[in-house]
């Protein structure tokens, strides 16, 4: 037995997906002879808080720089994330050495070789669910549970243009498994993330966010879902205020909050920084108010992050 440490971790600003992957993945990696220990970059959301709790897993450890938490260094897996600014700071000091991801390629570079799993699928836990099978492993029902919770999460129950027909799959195969009913849990779940109620105008607006780049500018975008849209956008100003407050705090060319209407499944994006230009090339719609409605769109992956970088080249 080596005495080197392994862990799992997810992206900054950590999601169902991309806490469930890591709790998934460290047991695989334990079952298969290399114990591992997920941890998060983050607080969970409620989203998450509440699949944890249903499935009565305690909340991972929260790691926000790699050197202050394994001085001595130590392996690491990414899953759910391959870019660097979305990897826990001092993230060079581990030794990487695998990526379970369902994102673009982004900058990711590496001193060793890796063991990477990578496929256009809607969740990192369907690519997890498919490990599991290849290597004959079972899946505890507890970890089925929370998987098929990050397939919910990520595909919006199915819905969202990035949930392809293996998810769907491996997600009736894992419900089978947990002993999940997937609508009436999904929805109970997806209702659970969207109670916004006690979030402040800073709080909406950093909920989900991640960082991009493109031709040496960084802009950030967030994503909240909810199940009716008239209270938040309500106080779209405040919104914009929050954004601008956050974009000239980090130094971003643009902040963005997608505000996703989970059940008509479209988005309204809130922006702050001079890109009315970048928005109006990336969506050819009127703007108004530093705002964007965008009907038949819940997808920052695949529907809103490719346009705005497109058109800031
Ligand atoms: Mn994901």
């Amino acid at each position: 037995m080596s005495d080197v440490l392994t862990f799992v971790s997810g992206h900054k600003s950590p999601d169902t997906d991309s806490i469930c992957s890591a709790i998934a993945y460290a047991n695989l990696l334990t079952q298969m002879g290399t114990p591992a220990t997920p941890v998060c970059a983050g607080p969970a959301n409620k989203e998450t808080t509440y699949v944890l709790n249903h499935f009565g897993f305690a909340h991972p450890q929260i790691v926000t720089n790699w050197e202050e938490f394994a001085p001595n260094g130590g392996d690491l897996y990414l899953t759910d994330h391959n870019e660097s600014k979305q990897i826990i700071d001092g993230y060079k000091s581990m030794n990487i050495r695998g990526v379970i991801d369902h994102h673009r390629i982004g900058d990711f570079e590496t001193d060793g070789p890796v063991f990477i799993r990578m496929e256009p699928v809607g969740c990192t836990n369907t690519i997890l669910t498919k490990l599991y099978i290849e290597n004959n492993q079972d899946i505890p029902k507890h970890i089925a549970g929370v998987m098929l919770s990050a397939i919910i999460s990520d595909t919006v129950l199915f819905r969202s243009p990035t949930c392809t027909e293996t998810d769907k799959e491996m997600a009736h195969k894992l419900a089978a498994i947990a002993g999940v009913d997937i609508e009436s849990y999904g929805l109970d779940m997806l209702k659970a993330g969207a109670d916004i109620s006690d979030l402040s105008n800073d709080d909406i607006v950093r909920t989900d966010m991640k960082e991009f780049s493109e031709g040496g500018q960084t802009i950030s975008i967030g994503q909240i879902s909810v199940m009716d849209t008239t209270d938040i956008l309500a106080k779209q100003g405040e919104l914009v205020d929050a954004l601008e407050s956050l974009r000239s705090a980090n130094n971003y060319s643009a902040s963005y909050i997608m505000i996703t209407n989970i059940l008509d499944e479209s988005t309204t994006l809130l922006y702050s920084g001079d890109v009315d230009a970048v928005v109006t090339k990336a969506f050819g719609k009127e703007i108004k108010d530093n705002s964007v409605f965008l009907p038949n769109t819940m997808s920052r992956k695949k529907q809103i992050v490719p346009p705005i970088l497109g058109a800031m080249k």
